[in-house]
């Protein structure tokens, strides 16, 4: 009966007539005591538990920021794990408070969802991944392949997009979360694993035999992967804003977790405005004075954290590429604070 792409539209408009649904969500995570994150079931470097069950991840990393600017506790977290197909419907009926869920921004999905993005803090693109004894190294030798990805995604789309633009026919095998996805392939019931690129050198560690398998060179799409708020809050939509900002700009800064007490004697007038010594401070944001201080001390500055969960600290190895700061010949450049 209905238009399916109008549903979570529909749905949106409902909840903004709920009660359940804050108006003010800072107000509502501060007087609850704690933020609560949409995040992925599992995806190494993003949003992954331990074995005692502790998330850890670029997206998690984020969420506590978040937590450390509004509340001055970075602990002050609480991780819902959302599958592909329910992330937006979680956020628009506030299960979240915000998703940091590598999450595409595009067009549609910012303006048909009732959901508005807050920034890009990973530069992403689609890849595939296929087994090396098929004897494959370019994507365009796939013609005819079965492909494994999973649903609500835009790697469904994007894969939809370029073979049928390329000629090439294929088929895929549908799951509804990752690990499935890479069990079905690592079972060679397709012959192709596709999502952001990122995920899949991720996906490839947690394999049986990783060396087995290999990522192919091409890369079909953009994916800006960033937080995601529900519209109409923009109180709530410049703290997720500013949090990533002030993550940025502490890296190009030089601020770190380790550093960032001496650096409030820092005569440098940018960072004594990022550590809230002088300028705005928390003004225009109702933030405490010292949030950009709480979010660095106890959570790391933008590059710190890269490298921690996705870089050369982490078992993935990431290169910063796109996501090196704009000053190092990447995409990440924020606004100042001042
Ligand atoms: N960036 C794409 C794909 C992102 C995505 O969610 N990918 C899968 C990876 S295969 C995922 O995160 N799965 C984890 C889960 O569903 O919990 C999108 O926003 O649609």
């Amino acid at each position: 009966m209905f238009n399916k792409p109008l549903l979570p539209c529909l749905l949106a408009m409902l909840c903004s007539l709920s009660s359940t649904v804050a108006a003010d969500t800072l107000d509502s995570v501060q007087q609850r005591g704690h933020l609560k994150c949409g995040v992925t079931t599992g995806v190494p470097g993003f949003s992954m538990p331990n074995t005692r069950g502790e998330w850890n991840g670029l997206d998690v990393d984020l969420c506590r920021a978040i937590a450390a600017a509004t509340l001055g506790d970075a602990s002050k977290t609480k991780f819902v794990p959302l599958t592909t197909k329910e992330r937006f419907t979680a956020l628009q009926s506030g299960e979240v408070d915000v998703l940091t869920r590598n999450t595409t921004w595009n067009q549609t999905r910012d303006s048909q969802l009732g959901l508005n993005f807050a920034g890009i803090n990973f530069y992403d693109g689609q890849g595939f991944m296929v087994m090396k004894d098929l004897g494959v190294t370019r994507l365009d030798q796939m013609d005819g392949a079965t492909i494994c990805i999973q649903s609500a995604t835009t790697s469904e789309q994007n894969l939809a997009d370029y073979f049928r633009f390329k000629e090439m026919s294929y088929k895929t095998v549908v799951f509804e979360t990752n690990a499935q996805a890479l069990q079905g392939f690592e079972a060679r019931r397709c012959d192709l694993f596709t999502t952001d690129t990122s995920q899949l050198y991720g996906h490839r560690l947690t394999m049986q035999a990783p060396a087995e398998a290999m990522i192919l060179p091409e890369i079909i799409s953009k994916e800006p992967l960033g937080p995601v708020v529900r519209q109409g809050d923009d109180r709530w939509f410049r703290v997720v804003k500013w949090t990533h900002n002030a993550m940025i700009n502490a890296e190009e800064l030089g601020v770190t977790a380790a550093n960032a007490e001496t650096m409030k004697q820092s005569q440098n007038p940018d960072i004594r405005r990022l550590l809230g010594v002088e300028g705005p401070r928390g003004k225009g944001l109702d933030l405490p004075r010292d949030w950009v201080y709480q979010v660095i001390t106890q959570v790391g500055n933008y590059g710190e954290s890269f490298e921690r969960n996705l870089g050369q600290r982490s078992p993935l190895k990431i290169a910063r590429g796109l996501n090196a700061l704009w000053v190092d010949g990447g995409l990440h450049y924020a606004p100042p604070i001042r």
